[in-house]
C-alpha cells in the first residue's frame, strides 16, 4: 500500500484539524496543481515529469530535492512499470517521506534533564517569530507542568523585552529582563542561576537576531553558550532556529548562514498558516540535515504542533 492510501486510512476518523487548516494554502497550491496535472496527462509521459518538477519548485521543495526527487521517481516508476498518474503521486510522497526520514527515529519534542534544567535558545532573525514562539513553547511545556522561566536576551531592540514581559504576564511565568543595551550574555546568567537555584525544569532565551554581522553573532552566541554551560552541564541542551516559511527558499539561506555560526539542533517553522510554500520543511531537512522540531500554524499561544510528518504530508496532499 502507498503512502497516500496509507494516510488516508490512517486519517480517516482521527483528522487533525489543526494541521489541515494551518496547511490550507499550501495543499490548496500543491495538490490542486498535482489534480490538473491527472486532468492534463492521461499517461505518465515525460512532459509529465518536467510539469511536476516545477509544481515541486513552486512549493518551495528546492531545487536539489526536487532533483533528486524526480531522478528518483522516474527510476522506480520505469522499473515497477508504472503508468498510472494515482499509483505515480502515490509514489511521489512514498519517496518525500522515505528522503525526509531517512530511515533514522527523529527527535521532535523537547527532551528534559533530570538534574539540572533544560535550557533552549532560540535564534534567527528579525520578525520570523522568535518571542511568538518562545510563548507557545512555554504554554505548551507549562501545560505538562513543567516550570518554565522566560529570559529576555534580545537587549537590543526597543520593545523586544516588552514583548517577552507581555507574554511572561498572559502565561503567568517568571521573565528575567536585562535594562536595556545591557550584554545579553549577563542578563542570561543571572536567569540561568535563578533557574538551577530554583529548579526551574525549562529556561527558554530568547536572543537579537542580527546576521548582518556574522563574526558578531558568533561571538555573542558562543558568549550566552559559555555561560549557560558554566551553570548547567551540557546546557544549552537545545538551540532552536526559527524560520519564517512564508520567506520560501530565503529560509534554507538563514538556515546555512546560523548553521555556521553555532550549532542548530532543531528548527521551528512558524506561518505556514500563512503560506503556501510549505514544501521548505523538506527543502530544511535535505539542505541542511536538521529535523522540524515543531510548526507555528497561526499567532495564538496555542498554535503551535510538535511536527509530525504522517500529518504534515497528509494535510499537504489531502486535508479533507
Ligand atoms: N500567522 C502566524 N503569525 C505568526 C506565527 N508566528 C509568529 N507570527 C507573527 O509574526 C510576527 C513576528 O513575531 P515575533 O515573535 O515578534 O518575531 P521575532 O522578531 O523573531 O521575535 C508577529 O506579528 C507574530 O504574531 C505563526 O505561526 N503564524
Ligand atoms: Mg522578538
Amino acid at each position: 500500500m502507498g503512502l497516500i492510501s496509507f494516510l488516508k486510512s490512517k486519517f480517516a476518523k482521527k483528522k487533525d484539524e489543526k494541521y489541515n487548516n494551518g496547511l490550507e494554502k499550501s495543499r490548496s497550491a500543491f495538490s490542486k496543481k498535482l489534480n490538473d496535472l491527472g486532468k492534463k496527462y492521461k499517461k505518465v509521459n515525460e512532459d509529465y515529469f518536467t510539469d511536476l518538477e516545477e509544481i515541486l519548485i513552486e512549493a518551495d521543495v528546492g531545487v536539489n530535492l526536487t532533483l533528486q526527487t524526480i531522478d528518483e521517481l522516474l527510476q522506480r516508476a520505469k522499473k515497477e512499470k508504472i503508468t498510472e498518474l494515482d499509483e505515480l503521486n502515490d509514489l511521489l510522497i512514498d519517496i518525500l517521506f522515505a528522503n525526509y526520514t531517512d530511515n533514522a527515529e527523529l527527535p521532535t519534542e523537547i527532551i528534559f534533564d533530570e538534574n539540572y534544567p533544560t535550557v533552549v535558545l532560540i535564534v534567527g532573525v528579525n520578525g520570523v517569530g522568535k518571542t511568538t514562539s518562545i510563548a507557545k513553547l512555554a504554554n505548551r511545556y507549562k501545560n505538562q507542568g513543567k516550570k518554565v522561566l522566560l529570559i529576555a536576551g534580545d537587549t537590543f531592540r526597543a520593545g523586544a523585552t516588552e514583548q517577552l514581559a507581555l507574554w511572561g504576564q498572559r502565561l503567568d511565568m517568571d521573565v528575567i529582563v536585562g535594562k536595556e543595551n545591557s550584554d545579553p550574555s549577563s542578563v542570561v546568567y543571572d536567569g540561568v542561576a535563578k533557574a538551577v537555584k530554583e529548579k526551574y525544569d525549562l529556561v527558554l532565551v530568547d536572543t537579537a537576531g542580527r546576521l548582518q554581522n556574522k563574526n558578531n553573532l558568533m561571538a555573542e552566541l558562543e558568549k550566552i553558550k559559555r555561560v549557560i554551560g558554566k551553570l548547567v552541564p551540557n546546557g544549552p541542551q537545545d538551540t532552536f532556529l526559527i524560520l519564517d516559511a512564508t520567506t520560501g527558499q530565503n529560509g534554507v539561506v538563514q538556515a546555512k548562514a546560523f548553521n555556521e555560526v553555532t550549532k542548530i539542533t532543531g528548527v521551528v517553522i512558524t506561518k505556514m498558516d500563512g503560506t503556501s510554500k510549505g514544501g521548505i520543511i523538506l527543502a530544511i531537512k535535505s539542505e541542511l540535515n536538521i529535523p522540524v522540531r515543531f510548526i507555528g500554524l497561526g499567532e495564538k499561544m496555542d498554535d503551535l504542533e510538535v511536527f509530525d510528518l504522517e500529518k504534515y504530508l497528509y494535510g499537504l496532499c489531502i486535508g479533507e
